[in-house]
């Protein structure tokens, strides 16, 4: 099942749909693409503002039961757009990661639902933060990741120096954050940075096949995603709390309902995600 073709909305709950990201939705799951493919989707604040509007759209909107962020072209994302007036010295270099990346980066983490980065080609800088700070990664086999801020003087950002280290442990995000060497999918995969690695050609299916297994998921996913979000942060007791406050929610869903019938009648349940 290839992808559907990127297309605007015009249905009441319309998700963001600009030049420079498109939306398509199919079968409860909503594909933004990230369209600047003349600069490898470098990112700018139109970009960003977007992806963050498009996922809190997303969070409003029943019929969306998971998110996949994917880029045009053979880039997924390069990073910052550094043609975009980005100057040394520049003034407020830090109100734009808070009135740009960070609500783009939150508005990812906060959806309750999952969260699927589909990793076409290269992603640099910001723009591999962008992929790790969804929930999956699937890769085709020419994907890169590049810590490239240290190769222009800079730190990482938008959250790569929170889930870098998360992912692949502190000796591994020091390294390559400092080093700004090119990752392939074959080491990203060793390294436990994607959860896939496919072959170019197969993506888009692979993709495709992925997220809508997760949009059969219950109510439950989206907790499922708040509660390990929530525990390399909390010490034991504080995680056992909200394993409770969770529980209690997931308990008194419909898909919960559903489950225990299916199970009782030994059917596979079919669950609405409510
Ligand atoms: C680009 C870009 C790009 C513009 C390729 N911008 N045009 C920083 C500052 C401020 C606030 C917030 O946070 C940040 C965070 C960051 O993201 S810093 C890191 C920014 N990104 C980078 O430093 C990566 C820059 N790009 C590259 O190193 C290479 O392009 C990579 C390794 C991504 C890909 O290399 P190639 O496959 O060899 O492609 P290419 O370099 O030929 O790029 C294709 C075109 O895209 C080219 O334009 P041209 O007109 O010559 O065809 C590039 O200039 C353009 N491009 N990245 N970030």
């Amino acid at each position: 099942m290839p992808h559907p073709e990127p297309r605007g909305y015009s249905d009441p709950m319309s998700i963001t749909t600009t030049s420079v990201l498109l939306s398509a939705r199919d079968a409860g799951v909503l594909t933004l693409t990230l369209n600047r493919p003349e600069v490898l989707n470098g990112l700018t604040d139109e970009v960003l503002d977007a992806v963050a509007e498009g996922c809190r759209d997303a969070a409003k909107d029943d019929s969306v039961r998971v998110v996949v962020i994917t880029g045009a072209g053979r880039g997924f994302c390069s990073g910052q757009d550094l043609r975009g007036g980005i100057t040394s010295g520049d003034a407020d270099i830090r109100g734009h990661l808070r009135d740009h990346y960070v609500p783009m980066i939150k508005a990812i983490r906060e959806l309750e639902k999952p969260v699927v980065a589909s990793v076409n080609g290269v992603a640099a800088g910001a723009g591999m933060s962008l992929a790790l700070a969804a929930d999956f990664r699937i890769a085709g086999e020419s994907a890169t990741f590049i810590q490239a801020f240290v190769r222009i003087g800079l730190v990482p950002d938008a959250g790569s120096s929170y889930f870098l280290p998360r992912l692949v442990g502190t000796a591994r995000a020091l390294e390559l954050a400092m080093l700004g060497e090119t990752v392939d999918s074959a080491e990203a995969l060793r390294l436990g940075l994607v959860h896939r690695v496919v072959d170019d050609a197969h993506l888009a299916h692979a993709t495709a096949d992925f997220a809508t297994r997760l949009a059969r998921a219950p109510r439950s996913a989206g907790l499922i995603k708040r509660l390990i979000n929530q525990s390399l942060d909390n010490d034991l007791d504080t995680q056992l709390e909200r394993e409770g406050e969770a529980q209690d929610i997931a308990a008194h869903s419909d898909d919960f309902g559903a489950g225990l019938t299916a199970f009782m009648s030994k059917h596979t349940p079919e669950f609405t995600g409510h």
